[in-house]
């Protein structure tokens, strides 16, 4: 496949949310954005004769053959993203499975089991909080009631937004007979780090996911006015934010681990008053699961610590957490010996991690010049994707005969 018809198929999806003239995407599950994303994958795989269904849990799938056939092989990714986020996490699996499809019939594979390209929703957990949660849902590993309790930073419901889509949110929950039916799944993602570039080749194929976790710090304290009240006086939950992300970074430096804060919430979020309360999101991650506790140990220990010194209260609530994921599977060491390309681990999470625990799994990533994701600057060179499409192509084709 030429980079341009990969790109002609690419500009047809390209501009949907986004919002910055910076290239920054906004497209958060079941908004207006998230439905027109929704309904271009819907033609697109009707343009293909592909027979597209909505399960249980929101997630989109498109049919080469019969949905209900035994060992289908799955290829896909989500359309969701992360505020102002790049334009290839997610839509690059989606788009590349399409035209994976298109190259199936020009090559006059005829396979033997259905194949199917998926969307599934909520990957970022960027609206709900919780990452991967179609893919969870789909797999029993997140509770469907707890998922009726997700509400966003508006107060929206998750079963408001789904009901607004069209979809009964009292079906969520586990799908265990389309997962049994599923043979194999292989994720096609844009690299989120530079190790490609630094290789030089143009695709990859993954060797592990990271464990990861979010956990909510709520820190509590004493609103005062922030010009008569004494700095001797104060029980200010900021300060003891600041200590705590300043503890992240050290002990994430310290364990050879990786620890962010990126998103918090002040209240009142006044300029002239002392906060009372303040909520920090912490995303943290390392190279295995007992390093990622004693991580999130010592950054929760350095925040009650100084929260003591502060005259103010810290709770910590754990949002989601992901084991480590090993792709080493048959699919996966198909996938390095027939494309031939490095293996490597990603400390980024996907729904390739939540499926490899049920199905037997594979992760391709395309190359990503700049390194950088979950902002503007994500990218991949057409022609790269076009090897990327050739070489998920090549795997599927081996899979489905
Ligand atoms: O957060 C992640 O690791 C993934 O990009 N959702
Ligand atoms: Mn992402
Ligand atoms: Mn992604
Ligand atoms: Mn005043």
């Amino acid at each position: 496949m030429g980079a341009e018809r990969f790109a002609a198929l690419w500009g047809s999806l390209s501009p949907v949310g986004r919002v910055g003239d910076d290239g920054g995407y906004v497209r958060h599950s079941w908004t207006d954005t998230d439905l027109v994303c929704r309904e271009w994958f819907v033609e697109e795989a009707l343009d293909r004769d592909l027979e597209v269904e909505i399960d249980r849990n929101g997630n989109l799938w498109a049919w080469w053959g019969e949905p209900e056939g035994e060992g289908a092989v799955v290829t896909g990714s989500h359309l969701d993203s992360v505020p102002h986020g790049g334009a290839y996490d997610g839509p690059l699996g989606v788009v590349s499975g399409l035209l994976a499809i298109d190259r199936l019939r020009e090559r006059g594979v005829t396979p033997s089991r259905p194949i199917a390209v998926v969307v599934f929703t909520e990957e970022e957990g960027a609206r709900f909080g919780v990452p991967c949660l179609g893919s969870r849902l789909l797999t029993g590993a997140y509770d469907p009631a707890q998922a009726l309790r997700l509400r966003d930073r508006d107060g929206t419901w998750l079963a408001d937004a789904m009901g607004r889509a069209g979809l009964d949110p009292d079906r969520l929950g586990p799908d265990p007979e389309r997962l049994a039916r599923i043979g194999a799944f292989v994720e096609l993602h844009v690299e989120q780090g530079r190790a490609l570039d630094h290789l030089d080749a143009p695709i990859g194929v993954a060797s592990s996911i990271w464990p990861h976790g979010r956990y909510r710090f709520d820190f509590t304290g004493e609103g005062n006015h922030a010009g008569t009240t004494r700095m001797a006086d104060r029980h200010d939950p900021m300060l003891t934010l600041a200590h705590t992300v300043v503890a992240a970074d050290v002990a994430a430096r310290t364990h050879g681990a990786h620890a962010t804060v990126g998103r918090v919430d002040v209240a009142p979020n006044a300029t002239n008053a002392i906060a009372a309360r303040a909520s920090a999101w912490l995303d943290a991650r390392a190279a295995d699961t007992d390093t990622l506790q004693k991580l999130v140990d010592s950054i929760r220990q350095r925040a009650e610590e100084r929260a003591r010194h502060d005259g103010t209260r810290v709770a910590v609530a754990t949002e989601s957490l992901t084991g480590e994921v090993g792709f080493n599977g048959d699919v996966s060491r198909l996938a390095a010996l027939e494309l031939n390309a490095p293996v490597l681990p990603t400390g980024a999470g996907h729904d390739a991690g939540v499926l490899a625990g049920h199905v037997d799994t594979a992760m391709l990533f395309v190359r990503n010049p700049s390194g950088i994701s979950h902002a503007p600057q994500e990218s991949a060179s057409d022609a790269d994707c076009a090897v990327g499409v050739e070489k998920l192509t090549d795997l599927l084709a081996r899979l489905c005969q």
